[in-house]
C-alpha cells in the first residue's frame, strides 16, 4: 500500500501542475463491482475471452452472444455505484484548474460521479447503434423505445431492420476521430498525466502516456499491481484508486 511520503509526493506533483490528464481503465471501476477485462469473468463469462468476444468478428458470428454479454454488462454496470476512486476524481476536476479525463471505459461511473468532459476513447455500454451505420456514421438507436424479444438476440434497426449493436469501439475497430484527437492533444500538453487502473496493454490509449513524456509531462500512477506503464512512470502508488486517490486528494 502506497506509503505517506507517496502520497504527500503525490499531492506535490498534483499542486505544481496546471494541466493534469487523467487516463482511466477498468480497475477505476473494480471497486464499484464492475469486473476489470483481465480479471476471470464471473460466472457464465469465465468460459470466454473478452478480446474474442469484443470483435466485430465475434458479433457477426454470433450475434445473439454479444449482445447478450453487453446486456449482462449494462446490468452490472447500471447496478454499480461511483466509488470513492471516482468521487475523488470529480472533486479534482472541481479543484483544480485543469483536470481532463480521458478513459478507456464503457460504464458512465466517472459521469454518476459528477465528473464533466470526460473524452470517451472507446464508446458507451449504454449506447446502441445500427450495425451498418444505415444512416450515416453513427446512427444511433434508442432500443428502449423498440419492442423487441430479447431472447432472438439483437434487436433490429428501425430504419435498415438489420442489427442493432452496442455503441462501443471494438478490437480491430477505429476510435472515434475526435475523441482520439481530443485526447492526443490533451495528452501532448499536459504537465501531468495521472494513469490509473489500467494494465496499459490496448492501444492507441496505451500510447497516452508516452505522448505526455515526450510532451514533458510527469507520469504518476495508481494500481495495485504494477502494469505495461509502470516502467515509464515517475511515481507509482501502490494500491486499489477507491483508497489512494481519496488520500491523495486530502493531503492537498
Ligand atoms: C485499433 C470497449 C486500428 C469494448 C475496448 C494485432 C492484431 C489486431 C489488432 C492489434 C494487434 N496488436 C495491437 C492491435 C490493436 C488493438 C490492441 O491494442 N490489441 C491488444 C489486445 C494487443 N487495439 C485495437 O484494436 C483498437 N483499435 O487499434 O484500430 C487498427 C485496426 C485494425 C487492425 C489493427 C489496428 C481498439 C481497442 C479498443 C477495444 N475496446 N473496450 C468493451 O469494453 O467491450 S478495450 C478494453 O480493454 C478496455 O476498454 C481497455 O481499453 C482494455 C482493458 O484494459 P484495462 O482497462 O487496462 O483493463 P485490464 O483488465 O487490462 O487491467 C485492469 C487494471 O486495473 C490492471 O492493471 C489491474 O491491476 C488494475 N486494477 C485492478 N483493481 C484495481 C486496479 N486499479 C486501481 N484500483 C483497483 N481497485
Ligand atoms: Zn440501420
Amino acid at each position: 500500500m502506497a506509503d505517506e511520503s507517496a502520497i504527500q509526493q503525490a499531492a506535490a506533483m498534483i499542486r505544481a501542475s496546471r494541466r493534469t490528464v487523467a487516463l482511466t481503465g477498468s480497475g477505476i471501476s473494480r471497486e464499484s463491482g464492475v469486473p476489470t477485462f483481465r480479471d476471470a469473468l464471473d460466472g457464465l463469462w469465465a468460459r470466454y475471452d473478452p478480446q474474442e468476444l469484443a470483435t466485430p468478428a465475434a458479433f457477426r458470428a454470433n450475434p445473439k452472444l454479444v449482445w447478450d454479454w453487453y446486456e449482462y454488462r449494462r446490468a452490472v454496470a447500471r447496478q454499480a455505484q461511483p466509488n470513492p476512486g471516482h468521487l475523488a476524481l470529480a472533486e479534482l476536476q472541481r479543484r483544480l484548474p485543469q483536470v481532463q479525463i480521458i478513459t478507456q471505459n464503457v460504464d458512465d461511473l466517472h459521469e454518476r460521479a459528477g465528473s464533466t468532459d470526460v473524452i470517451r476513447l472507446h464508446g458507451s455500454l449504454h449506447g446502441s447503434r445500427c450495425f451498418y451505420n444505415c444512416q450515416g456514421d453513427p446512427t444511433p438507436v434508442d432500443v428502449a423505445a423498440l419492442d423487441f424479444d430479447p431472447s432472438n438476440g439483437p434487436p433490429r434497426c428501425p430504419h435498415c431492420g438489420r442489427w442493432v449493436r452496442p455503441d462501443v469501439v471494438w478490437f480491430g475497430e477505429l476510435l472515434p476521430p475526435a475523441q482520439l484527437a481530443a485526447a492526443m492533444d490533451a495528452a501532448a500538453h499536459a504537465d501531468l498525466m495521472l494513469v490509473i487502473g489500467t494494465s496499459g496493454m490496448v492501444a492507441p490509449a496505451a500510447d497516452l502516456p508516452y505522448l505526455a513524456r515526450r510532451g514533458g509531462a510527469r507520469l504518476l500512477e495508481i494500481n495495485p499491481a504494477a502494469s505495461a506503464l509502470t516502467p515509464a512512470v515517475d511515481l507509482w502508488l501502490q494500491g486499489p484508486s477507491g483508497e489512494v486517490l481519496p488520500r491523495v486528494l486530502a493531503a492537498l
